[in-house]
């Protein structure tokens, strides 16, 4: 078992990149550096929060609720939803959005980029539980570079000798001073199944903006997008490549209640998810010997 004083050991940067173990025996990653500070937990490789210095509020929203426990997921942050989105497509039991979130991770690399940045590589760690729920030879790492600009890369390598199907997202919370007053752009005229919307097939027109429930898979489409947040006078700039579909979500008044782990009043009205993946027909065939990778890049403009 990695303790934590190993990794500082191995992978410490003094001043900028430290691990310490977490009241729940997992093990964080905590960042600070010129430009900004982040922290990660290792199990599920799950980035829990991220602040630019520029910023006086966090970029990715973590519930009030969020509790660390082994095995369990992380309510906020950025959730690595793997190798299926959603529930899975025949076994009931398997866990909703793969299992890729909720298994230990081991550091594979760590480093300060030439801009000042601080980046940190993590491997999922198989085992005899991930293979009974996906038995393919494969390997998937997580780069998360850590700046004023977050960048994160999902890599998934097949070292096998026969393609597998893998369906994926970087399922990211995003703090926003209130739904009511924020709007996505960038989705204009693509294709989406809209979840809370008895799963019809439905085009999108303008802007998205939110007055309830909003669960919409858009596909077919490589384009970033723009989170405009009036309250805290801000956009965020959503950019994507290796990823044709985009999740929009907010669970509003009544699915909010029913989750009880969104922070109380009413946490959810303090971030909205959108999502960079491939999902339902953008699942990704990724052939024995190739790799495929998911990146997004994350920045805050003022207004
Ligand atoms: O990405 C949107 C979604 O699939 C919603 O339907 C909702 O279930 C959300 O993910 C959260 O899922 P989780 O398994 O993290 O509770």
């Amino acid at each position: 078992m990695t303790t934590a004083q190993h990794l500082n050991t191995q992978f410490g940067i003094n001043g900028e990149l430290k691990f310490r173990e977490d009241a729940s025996g997992l093990i964080v990653a905590e960042i600070s550096n010129g430009q900004a500070s982040a922290s990660l937990c290792l199990q599920g490789a799950h980035l829990m929060t991220w602040k630019p210095n520029s910023q006086a509020v966090p970029v990715i929203w973590l519930s009030r609720d969020a509790k660390l426990a082994a095995g369990k997921s992380i309510r906020g942050g950025v959730p690595v939803c793997w190798p299926w989105f959603g529930a899975h497509a025949s076994e009931s039991a398997f866990p909703g959005h793969g299992y890729a979130r909720t298994v230990p991770w081991q550091v594979v690399e760590s480093g300060t980029e030439p801009d000042g940045a601080t980046h940190l590589t993590l491997r999922l760690v198989q085992s005899e539980k991930t293979r009974s729920q996906w038995p393919h030879a494969g390997t998937l790492d997580l780069t998360v570079t850590v700046g004023e600009t977050l960048r994160m890369e999902l890599a998934t390598e097949n070292t096998g000798a026969t393609d597998f199907v893998i369906g994926e997202a970087l399922h990211t919370y995003f703090r926003v001073g209130d739904i009511g007053g924020g709007r996505v752009k960038g989705l204009d005229g693509c294709d989406y199944w809209d979840k809370a919307g008895g799963s019809a097939l439905r085009k999108q027109s303008g802007a998205i903006s939110f007055s309830g429930e909003t669960d919409r898979v858009y596909i077919n489409t490589a384009a970033g997008c723009v989170i405009e947040d009036d309250k805290l006078g801000r956009r965020i700039h959503v950019a994507k490549s290796g990823s044709l579909s985009t999740v929009v979500w907010t669970p509003w008044t009544e699915k909010a209640a029913k989750m009880g782990d969104l922070g109380q009043p009413e946490g959810w009205r303090e971030m909205v998810c959108v999502e960079s993946g491939n999902a339902i027909e953008n699942v990704v065939n990724v052939a024995a010997g190739t790799r495929h990778t998911l990146i997004v890049e994350y920045q805050v403009e003022l207004l």
